[in-house]
């Protein structure tokens, strides 16, 4: 069989994470309009009998201004290293800055480099043709492919590419297994998606979510859930008026996992504030950040 392992990278909000699961064809990453959604290396396995490939999606390299932050940037950087391809993804309506400039230097240019110019949607046909140019100056040796991933545009192409650079190589991991990650931590990002979505921008890049307890029954699952903000005031606006905001994020999620789980979801939703967790080196790695 050929295998091998295909890191995804890029500033934020690019579209990394809606390319893995378009890839795997299944939700496994979480996907929001805000940039540095994803703040882990997910890998998620596709396996198809012939091939196994170790997709790798990667939190958004920014400018960081906290302990999280660098702890993201080096996370991705980290996992594209020692692959057999990187997928940079780039976003077609934006202008190319110095954070391009910056991820540029940071690659490897021993490693295939795939240019997935994404979100193609959003542009006419000259201004694709102009980015598509400017980033085949800057990677010259890339092989720079189009795509909309919403639109599900694009994705069977890159699939083909990574094929057919692909090693003879073992099956990594066993045939069935998605990903690397455990349930709790899918619980959490589905949790934290949903806060995501329903907070203003400053909230949601500062909490985090802890599961303390999952419990199987026969026919449901109680899953036990807190919400970690860095500051008072926060708490009160994840809990909102009479609780209402807390309950909404809590029946949000429990529909994703009743899917998931395929069982009844009894979910108890705690906030706690812990002071600057973001900065705070001890908490961030209880909280599964490196
Ligand atoms: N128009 C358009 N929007 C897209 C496309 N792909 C993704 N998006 C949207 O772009 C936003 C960001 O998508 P994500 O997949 O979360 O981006 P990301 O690169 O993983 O972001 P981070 O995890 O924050 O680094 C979401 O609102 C997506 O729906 C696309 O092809 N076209
Ligand atoms: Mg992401």
């Amino acid at each position: 069989m050929k295998s091998g392992f295909v890191a995804i990278i890029g500033k934020p909000n690019v579209g990394k994470s809606t390319i893995i699961n378009a890839l795997l064809e299944r939700k496994l990453s979480i996907v929001t309009e805000k940039a540095q959604t994803t703040r882990n290396a997910i890998r998620g396995i596709y396996d198809d009998g012939k091939y196994q490939i170790v997709f790798i999606d990667t939190p958004g390299i920014h400018k960081a201004h906290h302990s999280l932050g660098k702890i993201m940037n080096q996370d991705a950087l980290n996992s594209a290293k020692d692959v057999d391809a990187v997928i940079l993804v780039v976003d077609a309506s934006k202008k190319i800055n110095e954070g391009d400039a910056f991820i540029h230097d940071s690659l490897s240019k021993k490693i295939p480099t795939f240019i997935a110019i994404n979100k193609i949607d959003l542009i006419r046909l000259p201004e694709a043709e102009a980015i598509k140019k400017a980033y085949a100056n800057m990677y010259p040796n890339a092989k720079i492919l189009e795509l909309s991933a919403i639109e599900n545009f694009g994705i069977d192409s890159l699939l083909k590419e990574i094929k057919a650079i692909l090693p003879e190589g073992p099956r990594y991991y066993p045939e069935d297994q998605i990903t690397d990650k455990d349930a709790a931590f899918f619980v959490s990002e589905v949790i934290r998606e949903k806060l995501l979505k329903l907070l203003k921008e400053e909230v949601p890049h500062n909490l985090a979510v802890r599961v303390d307890e999952i419990k199987h029954k026969k026919e449901a699952a109680y899953i036990k859930a807190t919400i970690i903000v860095d500051r008072d005031s926060h708490k009160g606006i994840v809990i909102g008026k009479g609780g209402r905001r807390i309950k909404a994020v809590g029946i949000k999620a429990r529909t994703d996992l009743e899917e998931y789980f395929g069982k009844n979801i009894f979910l108890e939703l705690f906030v706690s504030v812990k002071e600057d967790w973001i900065n705070n080196n001890l908490i961030l790695k209880e909280l599964g950040y490196k």
